[in-house]
């Protein structure tokens, strides 16, 4: 398949003034009668070729006359009018089949409701179009179905009316007045319970609120209703923006590609997004919850009022509304925590995928299939993208800036130039080189060196910058970047920051502007030589290499006012150590060294910090994505010992502190979902890991009554998923308990799958294959496949990478039996093996040929080829 660029993006050739849409709903033979308004750019007549795929054409007329064989043609994805009048209207019917849409893209049926999904390409599947976010168009829907089957029938915009048809059917007429490019475009039918409740906003408009669920679910749903009262509040205080419908709907099913869909007032959610109750969801769902309904509420200004050009501008919407949900979750509990869980996913998941085959800029040149950059990059690190520009404007500028952006586009489709011309009119800053952002792939290395002149008291700072080659772009330039800093006193005072040239102190934090390859700041008016603390906050996605000793790190875990950078000290003290351990000889014993322990043990005494969750996310070791990424070859099995053992070693060592953590922090887990009792959890099951795997025989017990006793799914699933990788006496028969209660509770048994697919040992292919035939696993269920093998191909280092390569076969069967029924997310398993040349040689080879065979399949997806050859390019 041939690659679409960006360079080749050409204006459509006509405009829908409006579409009305009619559908007759049927499992097999749904029939949509779609009515065009048509008007030419160029007002003469044009060929116009529409979109459409796995349709049945039916008929079509132009101004009520039907069209002959010979005035059009119709391919795999086209349907070609000839000579369109430059204006008129066009009727087209198609059926489609949404009981077989096994792609989950278009309309599909999921548990009998029936529902949409559009974004990015799946409109065309509905109906012939032109499939293309910068086609804006009114909508009138009509769709009719089984009264009994399907008495919610739901669309965008507004209800204007519906009634009673023979044969027990009926029909609803929706009409939403905002124009929207197709892919927001959403239609919902079947048996749903409802909860409802309001919004008022601050212009005192009543807003009605319908969140929709399965009745067996609906009592699942209450915190999704108070996120989204939460964050409607959030947009109009942090941002000035209101709601702009009289009705706001979400509903949930059960099969869902995305975890949701912001689809112009009506939104569609993965069950997964958006239920939670406190016995069958952790506290991280909560949290998951909180964080998406906030992030498709506020798509309904960064996305739909104001959309995307083409796709390639995907984190335009993306990027900025996931650094609104980034705001919004830190407004509602800790910034500290959410900072540092935000940095971890980036630096763990997308500094990965900037490091390897799929390397892609924010703003991709070309793609073969736009499904495939959904990704982190385009989410995650769009998102530092606009957070550096907050950085650098700060706050109010940047906040005139986003006023500016939807004051100039709100109805248009964009580009990201739009969005940082905003900024650069509001600030009078030159943000051409920070441009580079959106063009240049790869994780910038910073290094920074320093030297202290005791007769001058200065400190000077040498920053480098460079960036790594990626595919398809070899040679970089120097980026634009917000280095945030400040400097700690031996004594552990900030130090206020005055640089050579300035005539007076300042603050305590300052930004320095990168944007050369080499530049140098002096601070002058020091007495001794400071500890710096650099990149405050993560203020840049960039990899940072500096002279700290271990003596500085230490210093700022114990001072720095910047409680990113304590974290971070901590773990850059532990990396240090692991990356150490895992290069020595397996003969000698890995131990994290005294004083990291030390560090770990005041901590837990709380000296420091009250924040529990803070604490228990400084104890915790970096994760294994992260520590890879410093090795030259992945070297699994001396990184499971090294992992192993320095847990081994913290929780036999700090015992006494962990298990007084354990019990101070019970007793202030009131069971309740507030952030402090959240953190309390938080700490709490974090000692409660390293106690029973430090001792597994003496604390085995304790991680079993608090399973048998907790009514909470985050106390019950932390003891169950410790107890089952000690593999002790207890874990095998309260996996079987877990399973007999919870088997009713999809989400709930997806936690069971992805719990036993992550155990990290050398029987998991086989486990997983097990698993496989369990009679609750399905390919159908996205959820379920990603719990299965998405766990196990991601987040089982051991087994997935296991010497004789069945994990790679295993994942390999899987994804090519998935891809000829849902290629999206066949795909999306495939990334894992993008991964190969990490790789020791046996094992490159081993990961290669998979890639090869898949490659090699007859039919294979655009999704898939595309993923799988780049993997091998
Ligand atoms: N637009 C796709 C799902 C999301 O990012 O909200
Ligand atoms: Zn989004």
């Amino acid at each position: 398949p041939e690659p679409i660029r960006l360079a080749d993006y050409r204006p459509p050739v006509c405009e829908f003034e409006e579409i009305s849409l009619d559908f007759v709903l049927d499992p097999d033979v749904t029939t949509v009668t779609s009515r065009l308004k048509v008007k030419t750019r160029s007002g003469a007549p044009e060929t116009l070729a529409l979109d459409g795929r796995e349709l049945t054409l039916k008929s079509i007329k132009i101004d009520d006359r039907p069209l002959g064989r010979d005035e059009f043609q119709v391919d795999r994805e086209h349907l070609t009018l000839i000579d369109v009048p430059s204006t008129c209207l066009i009727e087209i019917v198609t059926t489609i089949a949404p009981r077989l849409n096994s792609a989950l893209m278009g309309l599909y049926l999921s548990n009998g409701i029936y529902c949409t999904q559009c974004e990015a390409e799946g409109f065309r599947r509905i109906t012939y179009f032109l499939d293309r976010p910068d086609v804006m168009t009114r909508y009138k829907v009509r769709i009719e179905a089984d009264l009994a089957s399907c008495p919610v029938l739901l669309s965008n915009g507004n209800p204007v009316g519906g009634g009673k048809l023979a044969n027990g059917r009926h029909f609803a007429l929706w009409e939403d007045p905002f124009r929207k490019p197709a892919y927001l475009f959403a239609l919902v039918a079947g048996d749903l319970a409802c909860l409802e409740d309001h919004h008022v906003t601050r212009s005192g408009r009543r807003v009605a609120l319908k969140l929709y669920a399965d009745s067996a679910a609906i009592d699942q749903c209450a915190h999704a209703m108070d996120s989204l009262k939460r964050s409607m509040r959030w947009d109009e205080d942090a941002y000035g923006l209101e709601y702009d419908l009289d009705l706001f709907q979400i509903v949930g099913v059960g099969d869902f590609n995305f975890g949701a869909m912001e689809n112009k007032g009506l939104n569609i959610f993965n069950t997964s997004a958006l239920l939670a109750r406190t016995d069958t969801s952790t506290d991280g769902d909560f949290q998951q919850v909180e964080r998406i309904v906030a992030h498709e509420y506020f798509h309904n200004w960064s996305g739909d009022r104001v959309t995307c050009r083409d796709w390639f501008q995907l984190t335009l919407k993306e990027g900025l509304t996931v650094f609104r949900d980034q705001q919004f979750s830190s407004d509602m509990h800790s910034a500290a925590v959410k900072r540092i869980a935000d940095v971890m996913l980036l630096r763990e998941t997308q500094f990965a995928e900037d490091a390897g085959p799929l390397a892609h800029p924010i703003r991709p040149e070309s793609y073969v299939e736009i499904n495939n950059f959904y990704t982190r990059t385009v989410y995650e690190k769009g998102a530092e993208v606009v957070r550096m520009l907050h950085t650098l404007l700060g706050a109010e500028l940047f906040r005139k800036g986003i006023d500016l952006y939807f004051a100039r586009h709100d109805g248009s489709a964009v580009t990201c130039e739009d969005f940082v011309q905003a900024m650069a009119d509001v600030s009078g800053r030159d943000l051409r080189r920070f441009m580079r952002w959106y063009s240049q792939a790869g994780t910038p290395e910073v290094r920074v060196t320093r030297e202290f002149d005791s007769s001058t008291g200065s400190l000077t700072l040498e920053f480098t910058q460079s960036t790594p080659p990626t595919p398809g772009q070899q040679a970089k330039l120097p980026l634009h970047i917000p280095i945030r800093v400040g400097l700690v006193g031996r004594d552990g005072q900030a130090l206020p920051l005055q640089l050579a040239g300035e005539n007076a102190k300042g603050e305590t934090a300052r930004v320095l502007e990168l944007t050369e390859e080499r530049q140098s700041f002096t601070f002058v008016g020091l007495d001794a030589a400071p500890v710096p603390s650099i990149l405050r906050g993560f203020s840049a996605p960039v990899r940072l290499r500096s002279d700290l000793t271990k003596d500085d790190l230490l210093h700022l875990l114990k001072h720095d006012e910047d409680a990113f950078n304590r974290w971070e000290a901590a773990q850059s003290l532990a990396a240090e150590a692991i990356v150490q351990a895992i290069r020595m000889s397996p003969q000698r014993q890995p131990v994290p060294d005294a004083d990291l322990i030390q560090a770990y043990s005041r901590l837990l005494e709380g000296s420091i910090e009250q924040d529990h969750a803070f604490v228990a996310r400084t104890l915790s070791l970096p994760g294994r994505s992260f520590i890879a990424q410093q090795l030259s070859v992945i070297d699994v099995d001396a990184m499971h010992r090294v992992f192993k053992t320095f847990q081994e070693t913290i929780g036999r060592e700090l015992e006494a502190p962990l298990l007084a953590a354990y019990r101070s922090m019970a007793r202030i887990d009131d069971g309740s979902t507030r952030t402090a009792a959240m953190a309390a959890r938080t700490l709490k099951n974090a000692a409660l890991a390293y106690l029973v795997i430090g001792q597994p025989a003496k604390f085995e017990p304790l991680a079993v009554s608090q399973y048998r006793q907790s009514s909470m799914m985050t106390d019950r699933l932390s003891a169950l998923r410790i107890l089952a990788e000690i593999d002790g006496a207890a874990g095998a028969s309260l996996l079987e308990d877990f399973y007999g209660r919870w088997q009713n509770e999809p989400l709930v048994v997806n936690k069971w799958f992805a719990l036993q697919a992550g155990i990290e040992d050398y029987k998991s292919p086989e486990r997983v294959e097990a698993l496989m035939q369990h009679p609750a696993f399905t390919l159908a269920n996205p959820n379920r496949v990603r719990a299965l093998l998405g766990t196990f191909s991601m987040a089982n280092l051991i087994g997935f990478h296991r010497e004789d390569g069945a994990g790679y076969r295993l994942l390999a069967d899987k994804v090519i039996e998935l891809d000829s029924k849902n290629a999206q997310v066949a795909a999306r398993l495939l990334t894992t093996f993008g991964r190969w040349r990490r790789f020791d040689l046996h094992r490159q080879q081993m990961m290669k040929s998979q890639l090869e065979r898949i490659l090699a399949v007859p039919g294979l997806s655009r999704d898939s080829y595309e993923i799988a050859s780049k993997s091998l390019g």
